[in-house]
């Protein structure tokens, strides 16, 4: 089937739009469920930035999504993620505390995430906290490719109720982790606090992100944690996106994010 699909920002409600030329017949489930529509697909383009042709599956936006899988003696863990969705998720990680910030994650970063882990919780939460955030960290960055036409930086600063959460991420393939959050209480319900700290370090590692966390005030622990997990959430969201500006070029003056730095 040969289509030619335009992709522009929508200010509205679906983040792109896709208008398909001959056939109008329907386009690939991964462009509707990415443009947001349903079968009844057309939108007529406004405000047209960036134009892909081909032939086959446009991989630019119809593939960035991803499915990783890591199996350990200490975990079993799979991950699927859409960047470009509409924050739908399916967690179940066994620990009840970490699916709540998953949930908060995908929520507010617009990203699909469907996360199933068995761990081994009889010893403690460290090696499923861990492994999570490297196979969600991989599925980003795998779902990335090569990070062609995206926004690259992220910053949010997100309060909830006495705490305020600042995140500043760059999509850098440079993992780094700054982590200056602090934590009155060891535990939060059945989680070490401190295990916090290693799902952040491990999602950087795996994403190839450089991601500051910083707490700026705040006293309840359920509030800081969450607090920084929709603020990368958020942050995410702005760095992963499409700049329609930028077409096809890559968001650095070394020319690549891909590859060794
Ligand atoms: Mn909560």
């Amino acid at each position: 089937m040969k289509y030619r699909i335009l992709i522009g920002h929508l200010r509205r409600n679906a983040p792109y739009n896709v208008e398909l030329l001959p056939p109008r017949s329907s386009p690939p489930r991964a462009i509707r469920a990415m443009a947001g529509v349903g079968p009844r697909f057309l939108i007529q383009g406004r405000g047209i930035f960036h134009k892909i042709s081909g032939s086959a599956a446009p991989r630019e936006i119809g593939m960035r999504s991803a499915n990783v899988s890591r199996t350990t003696r200490e975990t079993e863990i799979e991950a699927t993620i859409a960047l470009d969705g509409q924050g739908r998720y399916d967690v179940a990680t066994g620990i009840g505390f970490l699916d709540h910030m998953l949930e908060q994650l995908s929520r507010h970063s617009l990203i699909d995430l469907t996360v199933r882990a068995k761990g081994d919780l009889h010893i403690d939460f460290h090696h499923t906290t861990e492994d999570t955030g490297i196979v969600i960290g991989k599925a980003v960055a795998r779902a990335l490719g090569d990070r062609v036409g995206i926004r690259r930086y992220g910053a949010a600063e997100i309060p909830m109720d006495e705490t305020c959460t600042r995140v500043a991420l760059d999509i850098s393939n440079r993992p780094y982790l700054v982590w200056k959050v602090a934590f009155s209480k060891p535990k939060l319900g059945d989680m070490d606090t401190e295990l916090f700290k290693e799902w952040f370090q491990a999602f950087a590692q795996a994403a190839g992100v450089t991601l500051h966390v910083e707490t700026l005030y705040g006293e309840n622990n359920h509030h800081i944690v969450e607090s920084c997990f929709k603020a990368l959430a958020r942050a995410l969201r702005q760095a992963v996106e499409i700049d329609p500006r930028a077409g096809d070029s890559t968001p650095s003056t070394k020319g690549t994010l891909s590859g060794s730095l």
